[in-house]
């Protein structure tokens, strides 16, 4: 397989101004007749995509082409050898949805039939110019049996639809806005839908619906509620207003992603929609809210203004991931949400970052562009934006964004633009913030500081370093904001005086951080203050400043920022737990640090409001974090020390956390509000410490939890306190129960799936093979093998990196069967064994042994091949 480079990149020689399509489904074959108007500058070759598509005609301008002289036809293109400047091409091919496991194009899900095409789908439906950059009106045509597919579904308005002869119908849909073809969708299926309304800003009366299987129809009313909060806070916030007459929603079960954005037609994967207070835990509603208006907010940033090309994914994914976090920010609380993208950025992006497949946000090659779709373009993509906003200020951004949507409308660009055009609307020079997307890599600060008692000046010294990466060894600086406080002895925000800028008078100010070293000196202390540094989490850097474990302690008491105020609480603790693995690997006796007990003793008995946020400082640092930050890493050392800290808490602070247990349940009925998720979290977090305490048994605890709850969050947290504690008999009986219940509901069941795979209890390899041998597991559904295989290798790190290699072998074993089945997915799930550089000794040695094995399997997808090959250089 060969990389594709953006420096390659040429404007597309003809586009297609319009593409009417007829879709023939039938149950053996789906005939599409595509009739595509073309234009160019002048007459030439036309090369279209075309994958796994079964050629039956080609015509131009009306006349039949033949094979050989008129075109040739391969795995990957159709050539028409020479059309005019303006013409008509008609193509009919033939595909076999039913057959399509990759879920890539059009393919069959629980006897639907629905599409994906984002990013190289549509090339597998029909042969087209199958790149963002060329942009049509579509006109499509579904025809099917009536009684097996009563709803026939695609972009924009319907036009038309009547019976036909033979028990068929047809639909007809036509979408004013020219798009691109990622954005095409169709659907067929025996769906039941819901609807509501929503009128825009402009007074235009919009129709919204969201359509699922009827055993479904009672579990979408909070994704509409989602949907009509989405439309009105993108009007608010961004000015964005829906620009058709409807709106739909359709949930499918086999889906290689969360969502799809389709203009007017999402389809989403039904467990980013479906809920109701049974079947989805409170860590789903919020998914789904975020999800919804994240594919909303697409039909401006990433629909209305679109990307060039594929490299430019960012620009969409990143600007809507942040208006996305903003938007959940706004329905919940700001500094939670923040911790949760923080922890997902520094655990999982970052350890992205640092490995073989780390590419900037704007990468400039790659040889499968599934394989881009990562926590860098999204996440990282997003901080990037976030950095614009904090540089920008909230109303100079609206005016960059602004400028940028009403620049660029119905345009496909790129990420040069979006920068542009917030430089053009601020007049803040982003030259050197550039350096974000071309260049890949966690950018780490080193701080040190200085005080001088005779002149009450305070110093920071600021280094800033990138280590290199696979695109580049030697990094331009980067522009890092970054947001500082300075606490006095009381634990108060000092004023910041800059001394060469007395403008500088706030009490969080954002230093530019542009040189590799510079230095900051601030006047008028009368003591050496405390460093808060990179408040809110202003930059995606690493820091490291040498904190003392007292000055941890004394953020943690009185910064007003209360994302650091958590950070430096998960500072201590990951210090204290590496401090103690070191121990594990020496021998020698292991004690915890009193004061990270009093701390915690002192959190659960105040009397705190914000209960998520207290559940938040209550929660150690997780394993896979805590081996990001000791590389190479000693996964076992690691996890003792964490387990050893746990159950220390645990019996030293049982009555706390019983006391906090029991203030925090109650039997109100279920209500997914951020007080309620809050509450709930707390509580099953005392619920975990309190089963793994060998002060008492609180087995029955958990078990009347989850027999008396009316809600599948508390019994989730019962049933995973359970399934990880020593009470396997308990657990047993409730897991078995609770499958008994629920084995018809594929979400809860999933769920089940990911609670016995990510156990600490589980058999090893044995235990989850069983779990693959289950009814319950189906390997062609992507969300049982996120479930499963997934949740094993990517977050059960103790049993995955079993000292024998057990656990490497067999996630070989299910890529390489996978492989066969959807590539996304298989490249999707090498993911934990390209990290082998990161393992101490013999472990990382069998990681890549591993990877060796799957490079040698024959005809890999270019999807496994291209991580696998990379991981191995
Ligand atoms: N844009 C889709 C991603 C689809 C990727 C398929 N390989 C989801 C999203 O980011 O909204
Ligand atoms: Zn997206």
């Amino acid at each position: 397989p060969k990389a594709i480079y953006l420096k390659d990149y040429e404007a597309p020689k003809f586009t297609v101004l319009h593409t009417a399509l007829t879709f023939l489904i039938e149950e053996e074959a789906t005939e599409v007749h595509s009739l595509l108007s073309i234009q160019g500058e002048a007459a030439g070759e036309l090369k279209l995509n075309g994958q796994a598509l079964e050629l039956v005609s080609v015509e131009l301008d009306g006349g039949a082409l033949s094979e050989g002289s008129d075109f040739s036809v391969d795995d990957d293109f159709l050539v028409i050898h020479q059309i005019p400047a303006h013409c008509k091409v008609a193509i009919k091919t033939r595909i076999k949805p039913q057959e399509n496991t990759a879920l890539e194009g059009l393919y069959k899900s629980a006897g639907m039939y629905c599409t994906q095409c984002e990013a190289e789908g549509f090339r597998r439906i029909t042969y087209f110019l199958d790149r963002p950059d060329v942009m049509s009106i579509y006109d499509v045509t579904i025809i099917a049996d009536k009684s097996k597919y009563p709803v026939l579904l695609s972009n924009g308005n319907l036009v038309e639809s009547k019976e036909l002869e033979g028990g068929k119908h047809l639909a007809h849909w036509h979408d004013p806005h020219k798009k691109p073809c990622y954005l095409f969708a169709l659907v067929a299926g025996d769906l039941r839908h819901i609807e509501d309304r929503f009128t825009t800003m402009s007074g235009t009366d919009v129709t919204l619906r969201i359509y699922v299987e009827p055993q479904n129809i009672d579990k979408c009313d909070f994704a509409m509620d989602a949907l009509k909060r989405s439309m009105k806070w993108d009007e608010e916030r961004y000015g964005r207003e829906y620009d058709l007459d409807i709106f739909n929603i359709v949930a499918v079960d086999d889906f290689n992603m969360g969502a799809m954005e389709n203009k007017s037609l999402n389809i989403f994967n039904s467990s980013c929609v479906l809920a109701n207070s049974a079947t989805a835990t409170d860590n789903a509603y919020s998914r789904i809210e975020a999800i919804v208006a994240h594919e909303y907010f697409h039909n401006w940033s990433g629909n209305r203004v679109t990307c060039r090309d594929w490299f430019q994914l960012s620009l969409k994914e990143g600007f809507t991931v942040f208006r996305d976090s903003q938007f959940s920010s706004d329905m919940s609380s700001p500094v939670v949400k923040r911790i949760d993208d923080v922890n997902l950025l520094r655990t999982a992006q970052f350890a992205e970052d640092a490995g073989p497949m780390a590419h900037p946000i704007r990468p400039a090659s790659f040889i499968e562009i599934s394989n881009f779709y990562t926590l860098t373009i999204y996440e990282k993509g997003a901080e990037v934006v976030r950095m614009i906003h904090n540089l920008l200020g909230e109303d100079k951004f609206r005016e960059g964004s602004d400028l940028y949507f009403q620049r660029h409308d119905g345009q496909a660009v790129t990420t040069e633009e979006f920068v542009k055009a917030m430089e053009d609307a601020s007049g803040i020079d982003l030259t050197q913030f550039r350096n974000w997307y071309h260049q890949a890599g966690t950018p780490e600060l080193s701080v040190t500081d200085q005080f001088d008692e005779t002149t009450g000046d305070y110093k920071l010294f600021i280094k800033q370093t990138c280590r290199p990466t696979p695109e580049s060894d030697k990094k331009e600086p980067f522009h890092i904001p970054m947001a500082l406080g300075l606490l006095d002895e009381e634990g108060n925000d000092a004023q910041i005086t800059l001394k060469s800028d007395g403008k500088f008078n706030q009490k969080t100010q954002v230093l530019s951080i542009t040189e590799p070293e510079q230095e900051f000196i601030f006047s008028g202390f009368s003591a050496k203050p405390t460093p808060s540094l990179l408040r809110d989490f202003s930059a995606p850097v690493k820091l490291h400043y040498p904190y003392t474990r007292e000055q941890l302690l004394f953020l943690l008491a009185h910064d007003s920022d209360g994302f650091n105020r958590w950070d430096a609480g998960q500072t201590l603790a990951t210090d204290i737990v590496l401090e103690l693995s070191e121990q594990v690997q020496a021998g020698e006796p292991l004690e915890v640090d009193d004061r990270l007990i009093e701390t915690f003793e002192k959190l659960l008995k105040e009397d705190s409001s914000d209960k998520a946020m207290l559940c938040k400082m209550l929660s150690l640092p997780s394993l896979a974090f805590l081996i990001e930050q000791s590389v190479p890493a000693n996964v076992h050392a690691i996890y003792t020390a964490r387990t050893f800290v746990r159950q220390t808490l645990a019996n030293q602070l049982h009555e706390a956390f019983l006391s906090c247990y029991q203030q925090n349940h109650d039997d109100e009925p279920y209500n997914y509000s951020a007080e309620g998720t809050g509450k709930r979290s707390l509580k099953s977090l005392c619920l975990h410490y309190l089963l793994e305490s060998d002060q008492g048994d609180y087995s029955q605890l958990a078990i009347s939890q989850y027999q008396n709850s009316d809600n599948l969050t508390d019994q989730h947290a019962a049933l995973s306190a359970l399934a990880n504690s020593r009470f396997q008999v308990q657990a047993k009986a409730c897991l078995d129960e609770f499958y008994e219940k629920w084995q018809h509901e594929p979400l809860v069941v999933n769920l089940w799936l990911s609670m016995l795979a990510g156990s600490d209890r589980i058999d090893g390899v044995e235990g989850v093979e069983e779990l693959i041998a289950h009814p319950a597991f189906d390997i062609k559904n992507p969300n049982k093998v996120r479930s499963v295989i997934g949740v094993f290798a990517g977050q059960n790190l103790r049993h995955f990196h079993t000292q024998t290699g057990a656990g490497y072998e067999w996630l070989a074993d299910k890529i390489i069967l996978l492989d066969r089945l959807n590539p996304q997915i298989a490249a999707r799930l090498v993911g934990p064994l390209t990290k082998w550089q990161r393992i101490v000794g013999e472990g990382g040695q069998k990681m890549r042994n591993t990877l060796a094995r799957i490079e040698s399997t024959e005809n890999l997808s270019k999807d496994v091949y291209e991580v696998v090959s990379k991981s191995l250089v």
